[in-house]
């Protein structure tokens, strides 16, 4: 199938969800087209079935906001026109199902049907979309899209409930390539760089936005710490930041925290890494905390959004309320305890995560979009 994937390009769930899914699609040998304003972070190589198209917009003093869904739906239909896409399937309900949407329709008018599929990742449903000034658009492009898909049950609910939605719509979770997180790289994992003997290494990779409670991260691992032996990687970038590295400081702790950035190199971090910490205020799946337990890490989480789908109560880790800081680094503190613990978490960690290995939901996109074609036949 020849295939027009259109996401968001940044370090970001829906992003990089969108970008494994192109990936393996076009190694299954479909030709897949990303559509967005810059090279998606985890696209690194391009090849014969992988094409990017950059959306471009002109500046024009006029426009105080640039118009990027006008320059995306244009660039959509040119795209379909010239290299015959047969299938169009946009992440992250803003703008890009609007845009969709439009494209559609002009395609329409030059007898061409295209259909679209539109994934709902999360933030464009609980947080943005929701606001006022948005959702009747919102509504309207997914009502409009052929097929409909959620990464959880509980954001499948959330839409039900926000939205005054007429579409099915059908749950896809999130998925993640198991062999390439635990097959023998021949590099073992060097944790001397990071920490001392004895010493636990605790990570938290995100976007650094508030929906994340960076501030509990940093709390979680200060309680941590003051029991045993303990480092704590923070992995990404955002506006909480700077914020969380004044918090450290404030703490004390600044010696036993390191910020790294963005980084393209999340499989080598989590490698080193005995626990995985993402305590957020809503989570529609939880990206990140499947990541780490690919890599066989534990993860002590909020019980919010679709966190309680993928973590295991008991099992890969623990849920806790939003903002119970103190049971979370007491869950931390029982898995951390002793080896043997630990090794029995990260071993269920893995079988876990072996749930949502790609092999088992990519043939869930696949037959979607071979019902999506058939519908205009
Ligand atoms: O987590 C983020 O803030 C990024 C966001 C995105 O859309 O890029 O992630 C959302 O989509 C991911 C992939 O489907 C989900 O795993 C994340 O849980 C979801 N984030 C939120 O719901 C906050």
């Amino acid at each position: 199938m020849k295939i027009a994937i259109v996401c968001y390009p940044t370090f970001g769930g829906s992003g990089v969800v969108a970008t494994e899914l192109g990936l393996e699609l076009a190694r299954r040998g479909h030709e897949i087209h990303f559509i967005t304003y810059s090279q998606p972070v985890r696209l690194a190589l391009l090849s014969p079935n992988v094409h990017y198209h950059e959306v471009n917009v002109p500046e024009y003093p006029l426009f105080h906001y640039q118009p990027y869904e006008l320059a995306l739906s244009s660039k959509l239909v040119d795209m379909v026109k010239l290299y015959k896409i047969e299938i169009l399937h946009v992440h992250y309900a803003i703008p890009h199902a609007y845009a969709g949407y439009m494209a559609q329709q002009m395609l329409k008018d030059e007898g061409i049907n295209l259909p679209m599929v539109t994934t709902l990742h999360g933030t464009d449903i609980t947080l943005v979309g929701n606001h006022p000034f948005y959702k009747p658009a919102v509504t309207f492009s997914i009502n409009k899209s052929d097929f409909v898909t959620s990464v959880s049950q509980s954001l499948k609910d959330d839409t039900i409930k926000l939205f005054n939605i007429k579409n099915e719509i059908e749950v896809i979770p999130n998925f993640i390539e198991i062999n390439k997180n635990t097959k023998d790289s021949g590099e073992p994992c060097q944790r001397s760089v990071m920490a001392k003997e004895g010493e636990r290494i605790i990570t938290h990779i995100s976007n650094f936005r508030k929906v994340k409670r960076i501030p509990d991260v940093i709390k979680i691992f200060y309680n941590i710490q003051k029991e045993i032996p303990a480092k704590l990687m923070m992995v990404g970038d955002g506006p909480e930041k700077e914020k969380a590295e004044k918090l450290c400081e404030e703490l004390g702790i600044e010696d036993k925290v390191i910020f790294f950035g963005n980084s393209n190199e999340i499989d080598k971090i989590l490698c080193l890494t005995d626990l995985f910490l993402l305590p957020s205020e809503t989570e529609s799946f939880g990206l990140a905390a499947l990541e780490a337990m690919a890599c066989s890490v534990p993860v002590i989480s909020s019980n919010s959004g679709g966190l309680s789908e993928v973590n295991f109560e008991g099992i890969s880790g623990y849920l806790s309320d939003v903002g119970n800081i103190e049971e979370m680094a007491q869950n931390a503190l029982r898995i951390l305890k002793d080896d043997d613990t630990l090794n029995k978490f990260k071993e269920n960690a893995l079988s876990v995560a072996k749930q949502f290995d790609i092999k088992n939901i990519l043939p869930l996109y696949e037959s979607l979009y071979q019902k999506a074609i058939n519908k205009y036949i």
